[in-house]
Order: structure tokens, then C-alpha cells, then sequence
């Protein structure tokens, strides 16, 4: 039974980065959890965060009573790697792990520019008007949180960001693919627990970020622009093959009959992939992020698609197969860093290393040899 010293924290958590030009208001809503009322202005003038340590009790209460800014702090520690925060995270995700799977869980993808900030600006914003309460979740392990995008972004979903049924979370800033891959899982579960119907998990058009969002997700939308250029949008890359549903951004104005070309062609490509849902065929759209059009109809097939899977099951079993292989992948990430952790493993790597390097010593007998010093 951990003691009580366990259930809170040693150091009071604390945003990495807060844009400058960002208020306290942004930075609660859009940034890294902290709520504004944990900002106070000290004598000097700056702002400081001040925080009261979260038992787990208080985690979990918070969740449940879906208090969004105990959400974003629960985010934040689950984002920590410090070993005391993990240990109170995977406490957390046990405890509310009953209350998980309600969302619908929808990746988006696409090139950057490709419109999908505008799109979920506009999407979220009628979601959230029918009632829906929306998490947006970023992975992007290459943004280097130096403001540009993210700052982007607050223009970007400026409506949707100040929405009571939205909720707005960046990518982690630090960490591998497989890092902030883990942190985002995580945090869609937290967001379900805190009553989020619809969660999409964005992510950036650049190759493994999608395989791994579509590991966590039902249902993958691929956002692409005609005339985007078909390999960096991964239509060579096999990436338009992991979507269960392709939509055409930018499709107004004198750009309507590029993007119609674009669909039209797209459709007849399909016709030759196999879909990566069974008993669901992947459908091109049209949509304007800008005007708004085809944007009812893009979701309109998002709901059929989840009516569809729920019905033959497929939806069900693709969410076993999914915790399960998270399981295992964990399990690897987990043997890994154990392995390069280990006293045996760290006093030797280097000397093998430069073994391996300059041919005194095979691959082969160099891994076993450390296995067996791990
Ligand atoms: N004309 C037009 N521009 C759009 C549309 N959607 C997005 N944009 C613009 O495309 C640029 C990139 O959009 P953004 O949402 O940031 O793309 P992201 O990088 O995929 O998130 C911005 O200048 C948007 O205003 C659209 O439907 N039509
Ligand atoms: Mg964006």
C-alpha cells in the first residue's frame, strides 16, 4: 500500500513553456493545465503558478466531476517523467479506467497546411453547438513548441479554444514518437473519463505519427489539398491507405474544380486499395474549412462509419486488438529502458559500441553480451 507521501507530489507540477504573448487565459485553455486560478500576480508583478498538490482522490474527483482544469493538471502528470508522477499517473488511469471507451475516437491527419487547424475550428465549433463535448489532442513529436504553430493555432480555433464543451490539448513538448505517442493514449483516456464524447487525435502528415494515431484511434480522417503534391501528402507512403475516410480541403471558390478532379481521381485509387476497416469502403469528400461547406456531410460519414463498425462488431474488436497491442508495446518500451538503464548495460555500451564500430566484435555477440550484463 503506497503511504500517503505517494499520492502527492514532491514538486508542485509546472507548465515546461507558456507563450509570451499568450495570457493566463490561453494558457489555461490551450496550453499546458494550468488553470487561471492557479496564476497569481505576486508583488513584483509576474506571474507565478501556485499549486496545491493533487492526491489521487482529488485527480480522480476532479475527472469525474469533469472539472477541466484538473483534467489538464491530470494530463500534465500523466506528460511527466519524473518515476513519482508515473506512478501516480498509472494509478490515476486504473482508477478511472471504468469510466473509459465512451468517445468516439477520431484521428486527422494531413500535410502541415493542409487546413486541418481550420477544420476542426469548424467542425468542433458545430459539435460543440449540437451538444457534443469535444477533446482535441495533439501528437507531433517534430513541433518544437517555439510557438509558431501552436500560436497558430490559437488564431486558428480561437472560437473553438474559448468553447465550454471543447477542450484543447498540444502535443507534449519533449519525447520521442513513442513518448509522446504513450502520453497522448493516455490522455484521450483521461478525456473520456471526463465526459468528452468526440475525441480527435491530430497529428502531422509525416509517415509513423500516422501509424501510431491510427493504433489509437476508430476512425482515421485523412485531410489532403489538391495539388498538395501526392508524395509529401503519402499517397505514395501508403498513407491514404490507413484512412477510412479522405476529404478535400479548400474545395471553393476557383478551387472547386481542381478539388472535384482531385476527388474523382482519389475515388478511382481507392477503388483498387484495400481499406484498412473490414466492411467499411473509404469514401473521398469535399469540404471547405473556410466556407464550412461539406463539413455536416464529412461528419455525417464519420457517424455512419461509427454506426457501421458498432454493428458488424468490427469497432469492438478493433479496440481489443488495440489495448492489446498497446500492452505489448509498452511491454517493449518498458524491457527497453530497463535494458539501457541497467548499471551492467551502461558501465559497458560504450566499449562495445566502439567494438561493433571498428569490426573487433560481431553484432550479434555484442548484443548477447550486453543482454547478458543487462
Ligand atoms: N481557402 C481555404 N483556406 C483554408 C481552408 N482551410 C484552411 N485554410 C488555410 O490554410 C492555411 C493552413 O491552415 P491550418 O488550419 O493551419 O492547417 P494545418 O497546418 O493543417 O493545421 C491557413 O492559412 C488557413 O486559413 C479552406 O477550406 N479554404
Ligand atoms: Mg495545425
Amino acid at each position: 500500500m503506497p503511504s500517503h507521501k505517494d499520492h502527492e507530489h514532491s514538486h508542485p507540477l509546472r507548465p515546461d513553456w507558456v507563450p509570451e504573448q499568450a495570457g493566463p487565459e490561453f494558457a489555461s485553455r490551450v496550453m499546458q493545465g494550468v488553470s487561471s486560478s492557479d496564476i497569481v500576480s505576486s508583488k513584483s508583478g509576474m506571474q507565478t503558478p501556485r499549486r496545491r498538490r493533487l492526491s489521487i482522490d482529488d485527480y480522480a474527483d476532479g475527472i469525474g466531476r469533469r472539472d477541466t482544469s484538473i483534467l489538464a493538471r491530470a494530463i500534465t502528470l500523466i506528460e511527466s517523467n519524473a518515476t513519482e508522477h508515473q506512478a501516480l499517473a498509472q494509478q490515476l488511469l486504473a482508477r478511472v479506467l471504468p469510466l473509459t471507451g465512451r468517445s468516439m475516437r477520431v484521428g486527422l491527419t494531413g500535410i502541415p497546411g493542409a487546413g486541418k487547424s481550420t477544420f476542426v475550428e469548424a467542425l468542433g465549433n458545430r459539435l460543440c453547438a449540437d451538444g457534443h463535448r469535444l477533446a482535441v489532442l495533439a501528437v507531433d513529436p517534430s513541433s518544437t513548441i517555439t510557438g509558431g504553430s501552436i500560436l497558430g493555432d490559437k488564431v486558428r480555433m480561437e472560437k473553438l479554444s474559448r468553447h465550454p464543451n471543447a477542450f484543447i490539448r498540444p502535443s507534449p513538448s519533449s519525447g520521442s514518437l513513442g513518448g509522446v505517442a504513450r502520453k497522448s493514449r493516455e490522455a484521450l483516456l483521461l478525456c473520456e473519463a471526463a465526459g468528452y464524447d468526440v475525441v480527435i487525435v491530430e497529428t502531422v502528415g509525416v509517415g509513423q505519427n500516422e501509424v501510431t494515431v491510427r493504433s489509437m484511434v476508430d476512425c482515421f480522417l485523412m485531410l489532403m489539398i489538391s495539388g498538395g503534391g501526392d508524395e509529401v501528402q503519402g499517397i505514395k507512403k501508403g498513407i491514404m491507405e490507413l484512412a477510412d475516410l479522405i476529404v478535400f480541403n479548400k474545395a471553393e471558390g476557383d478551387n472547386r474544380p481542381r478539388a472535384t478532379a482531385a476527388q474523382a481521381e482519389m475515388k478511382r485509387v481507392l477503388h483498387y486499395l484495400q481499406p484498412p476497416t473490414k466492411g467499411w469502403a473509404t469514401p473521398a469528400l469535399m469540404a471547405s474549412s473556410r466556407t464550412g461547406d461539406g463539413i455536416p456531410e464529412a461528419w455525417k460519414v464519420v457517424e455512419d462509419f461509427f454506426a457501421t463498425t458498432r454493428a458488424s462488431g468490427v469497432l469492438q474488436s478493433r479496440r481489443r486488438t488495440q489495448a492489446v497491442e498497446w500492452m505489448h508495446a509498452l511491454v517493449m518500451e518498458s524491457l527497453r529502458t530497463r535494458f539501457y538503464q541497467s548499471p551492467g548495460v551502461q558501465a559497458r555500451l560504450e566499449a562495445v559500441e566502439q567494438a561493433v564500430a571498428h569490426g573487433r566484435m560481431p553484432p550479434l555477440t555484442a548484443a548477447m553480451s550486453l543482454i547478458s550484463s543487462a
